[in-house]
């Protein structure tokens, strides 16, 4: 580990403390030269560290403050590379994302404090607030270049919820994921994915996925828009009862899980499905599937099948396996 990193470790186990530049380089075994100069590039890095005569360092977090070199630091320590960029404001992180990948050729997250046209699918939008909310996306390059892989949107889900579990929930299982793609807690929607794939006929090489992930982190101050009350919801009920750091928390985990599943060597199909039918809300739920031209139907849930598709039985008892649509729990 550099000592930038070393140094910058210490300061987070510290952070309610003052801690001087002796006892740091005590720690890590370098000269208090070295954490001296550690420091002052964190500083340019943009980490706030109040340095006190006499007293020595202190790393200031503020709570709820999206902190992108600190994200950048937890992915790095991860293993995982990736480019990193926020904006206060973005009409939405998807798009800017698609902006980048035209003129970058690496992996980046691109993180916002609100959108203005967040989108969800089919033209759908996505309510996305300031202070309240956590909005990205991820930008991926396939590792197979030329290959987009279809279950990304599954893994993304999977990614997500689990982090806020282990995040908000001391790694106890709250959330479920509806199928498609998203994530619920107590019977409310507290996230959205998009998963957005390109490829180029002319140059497979430019193959490349965007994964934007919506959560609401708070309840909004004056609630959500009439339009959405009853089926949103947040994945902290109480500011007080959690981690003043959630944010950048959160927005780390979810990427080096991700980054995980889609990279790793070791890249464990069954386990992420296995994940995914666990967490699964509509098992076992009577559904209703709603069609375009207005012909909706009814079925019963049995699971989700190796694709991904959801597996239901009519009250025919025939069964099928749906690979998209819109459908709803129907509550009696
Ligand atoms: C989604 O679409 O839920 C995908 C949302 C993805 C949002 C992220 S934020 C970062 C990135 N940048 C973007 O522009 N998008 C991505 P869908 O399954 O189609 O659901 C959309 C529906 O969810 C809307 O029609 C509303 O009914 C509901 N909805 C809208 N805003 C919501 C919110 N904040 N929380 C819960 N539900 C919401």
């Amino acid at each position: 580990m550099r000592t930038k990193e070393a140094v910058l470790n210490i300061l987070e186990e510290n952070c309610d403390i003052y801690i001087s530049g002796q006892e740091i380089a005590d720690k890590i075994f370098v000269t208090r030269a070295s954490v001296w100069k550690a420091i002052k590039t964190l500083q340019k890095d943009g980490y706030n560290i109040d340095a006190v005569t006499n007293r020595g360092y202190r790393l200031i977090i503020q709570p709820d403050k999206l902190d992108i070199a600190r994200i950048r630091h937890f992915i790095n320590e991860s293993g995982n590379e990736i480019a990193a960029i926020y904006l206060d404001e973005v009409t939405s992180t998807n798009d800017y994302a698609l902006t980048y990948a035209r003129n970058h050729n690496e992996n980046a997250l691109i993180i916002a404090g609100r959108q203005t046209q967040g989108r969800g699918r089919r033209g759908r939008s996505f309510y996305s607030p300031e202070k309240t909310g956590l909005y990205m996306s991820l930008l991926l390059h396939p590792k197979n270049k030329g290959e987009i892989d279809t279950a990304l949107t599954a893994m993304a889900a999977v990614a997500t919820a689990s982090a806020i579990d282990e995040i908000v929930y001391a790694g106890e299982s709250h959330t479920s994921i509806k199928w498609v793609n998203d994530i619920y807690l107590d019977d409310k929607k507290v996230a959205g994915i998009l998963a957005e794939a390109y490829s180029s006929m002319e140059d497979k090489d430019a193959a490349f996925v965007i994964i934007g992930i919506g959560i609401n982190v708070y309840s909004p101050e004056n609630d959500f828009p009439k339009d959405i009350r009853d089926i949103a919801g947040a994945i902290v009920k109480k500011r007080s009862d959690i981690n003043v750091d959630i944010l950048n928390r959160l927005a780390a985990d979810i990427v080096i899980k991700l980054m995980n599943m889609y990279y790793q060597a070791s890249y464990e199909k069954d386990k992420i499905l296995e994940a995914y039918r666990e967490k699964s809300f509509l098992t076992g739920q009577y559904i209703k599937i709603n069609s375009f031209d207005g012909d909706n139907k009814y079925a019963f849930v049995i699971g989700i099948d190796e694709d991904y598709h959801l597996i239901v039985k009519y009250d025919d008892e025939s069964c099928e396996h749906i690979s998209s649509g819109e459908v709803s729990v129907v509550k009696y």
